[in-house]
């Protein structure tokens, strides 16, 4: 397969063409010509060095550069060479990924994800792919022959999953899924995997441990963004990340058969790994622990599901495709853009299929690790934050993500952390209610402030969490005041439009021409935010009427 992305045209949108994007070489030309991209050609140790350069470039200013590393210590003349890490590390690069101009906002990236990943289109089967150029069996692999850098200090090993799309086929009905798990080289032939199951291949390993099956495993490296980004997202059980793939680009994805298995995997992808994984623990092998997406070590030094390697195919030369993980303020990662953006975009969509109305925006933040969400509403009925938690509280992806959910009324930017700080403030009640604790839950084993024994994958299949809603929505609970018109809450404090329009047109005559109020409330900008949460909860001329009507108030601004 050819490099697709010859002539970098952009559409009329100012963005790329995301079908042009079809394999990882596609991908770096686009961001070789966008200036998003370098290759690192002096020679790095893969015990620490890689990591800590990935961790500087990713932690740059302006979402820092993808890169990739030619020249690897103890690799120089193993079948694979290069590195690829760092593309999916920024919102620019976010936005090329999905055919957005590079420059566009946060929300519409959503919006756009949003809409995508409620589309589908069945991937097609081709017979042959350029990661067959290359097959290795039997004891000639050694996957110690892959670049795996050591990301961090102190994990237990080299993690060889950490952005490589993991295939299994549900066993009852023949559904793919694409995820990303963790995974670490065990051996020559043996990756040891964290291995849940509230996730899609845990779903999978549950249904064939009751058959007293193995389970066939495909991991796949050096892929397209899309495909990448697929799998490194929390799509629901009924759907497969394959039929997404065509929803997203228009296209059907291109599959090729394993040579050991059924499996059908990405064409274009640079090498698969094809595996078994035994259901028997005596074949457990250690795993763990490792840099997460907490901002700690996770997970302990444990006997863990393991897979054995029957099979290595690869492109020439190929370009393998690791991640710098753990997640912390001013540290993000490739992993806390995907799952930041596409579980925005998933929970919005679930919202709405759970037919909760008036959902106006829903954001995951960077810095934080999955654990918070916050949902923008209108309103329609009392307690509809509850509503809003338990859905969220019910996907499986609340195995590790969504401890807390904030909900707030659409005069908060859910981007802000000053507005729904103000939100916090002012409009929850803990006496009322507004904080609501759901407790022993299922989530996450990788939260430290859960007890070490709870957090057992292996014992419980899960850890144990108890969640917190804020409802920092105005609460109906309160009551309509006839003063402020029958509104639970006073109004907003606004500036008056004719007022701003006076001064508006004399500011050059007061000499203040060279100061600007930038206001960063959407009720200062938008009038119809301002005409539900201020104007419409200010006293009625009526009511004035029938107190005196000579209150202060009511002289100028009826
Ligand atoms: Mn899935």
């Amino acid at each position: 397969m050819a490099t697709i992305v010859k002539e970098l045209n952009k559409g009329s949108n100012g963005g790329y063409d995301p079908r042009e994007v079809k394999t990882v070489h596609d991908w770096i030309e686009l961001l070789k010509a966008e200036g998003e991209f370098r290759e690192v050609d002096a020679k790095v140790d893969w015990d620490g060095e890689i990591g800590t350069i990935s961790r500087y470039c990713m932690s740059a200013k302006n979402g820092g550069i993808a890169l990739q590393f030619n020249n690897i210590k103890d690799h120089e003349n193993t079948w694979c060479t290069k590195l690829f890490t760092n593309s999916a590390s920024s919102y620019g690069r976010f936005n090329l990924a999905f055919g957005l101009p590079k420059d566009a906002s946060r929300k519409e990236l959503v919006l756009k994800m949003k809409e995508g990943y409620a589309r589908s289109l069945s991937p097609r089967e081709v017979s042959t792919a350029d990661c067959k150029q290359n097959i290795l069996k039997g004891d000639d692999i050694d996957i110690n022959d892959m670049p795996v850098p050591k990301w961090h200090l102190w994990d237990g090993g080299r993690f060889i999953n950490t952005f490589s799309p993991v295939i299994t086929k549900d066993p009852d009905v023949g559904r793919y899924n694409m995820g990303i798990y963790r995974g670490m080289i065990a051996g020559k032939r043996h990756i040891s995997n964290l291995l849940a199951p509230s996730q899609g291949w845990g779903d999978h390993f549950t249904k064939l441990s009751y058959r007293k099956e193995p389970m066939k495993v495909a991991y796949v490296y050096g892929c397209n963004p899309q495909i990448t980004i697929l799998a490194g997202s929390a799509h629901g059980r009924l759907v497969s990340e394959y039929d997404v793939y065509g929803g997203i680009t228009g296209e059907p994805l291109d599959l090729v058969k394993c040579e050991t298995s059924d499996l059908l995997v990405p064409a274009s992808a640079e090498i698969v790994i094809e595996a078994t994984m035994s259901m028997d623990p005596k074949d457990f092998r250690m795993e763990g622990p490792f840099a997460e997406h907490c901002g700690y070590y996770g997970g302990a030094f444990s006997p863990k599901p393991t897979t054995k390697i029957d099979c290595i195919t690869f492109k020439d030369d190929p370009i393998y495709q690791g991640a710098c993980e753990s997640i912390r303020p001013g540290w993000p990662t490739e992993d806390a853009y995907i799952t930041s953006l596409s579980s925005s975009a998933l929970v919005w969509n679930h919202l709405e299929a759970c037919g909760v109305p008036g959902v106006t925006d829903v954001w995951m933040n960077l810095d934080g690790p999955f654990f918070m969400i916050y949902v923008q509403i209108r309103q329609s009925y009392r307690h509809q934050a509850k509503q809003i938690a338990s859905a969220i509280w019910g996907m499986s992806f609340a195995n590790w993500a969504f401890k807390n959910v904030m909900v707030v009324e659409e005069d908060i930017d859910i981007r802000d952390h000053g507005q729904l700080e103000w939100a916090l403030c002012t409009r929850v009640n803990p006496g009322m209610k507004d904080i609501h604790i759901f407790e022993s839950h299922f989530g996450s084993v990788l939260d430290p402030s859960t007890p070490f024994e709870e957090r057992d994958l292996v014992k419980f299949g899960s850890g144990k969490w108890a969640r917190m809603l804020i409802d920092a929505t105005r609460n109906w609970d309160l009551g309509g005041r006839p003063f402020w018109n029958n509104q639970p809450f006073p109004p907003v404090v606004v500036l008056s439009k004719e007022e701003e329009d006076l001064v508006n047109s004399r500011w050059e005559e007061y000499g203040l021409g060279d100061i600007k109020y930038e206001p960063t409330m959407e009720i200062d900008k938008n009038e119809d935010i301002k005409q539900r949460y201020s104007l419409n909860c200010r006293p009625t001329p009526e009511y004035l009427e029938d107190h005196g009507g000579e209150h202060a108030i009511s002289k100028k601004r009826k």
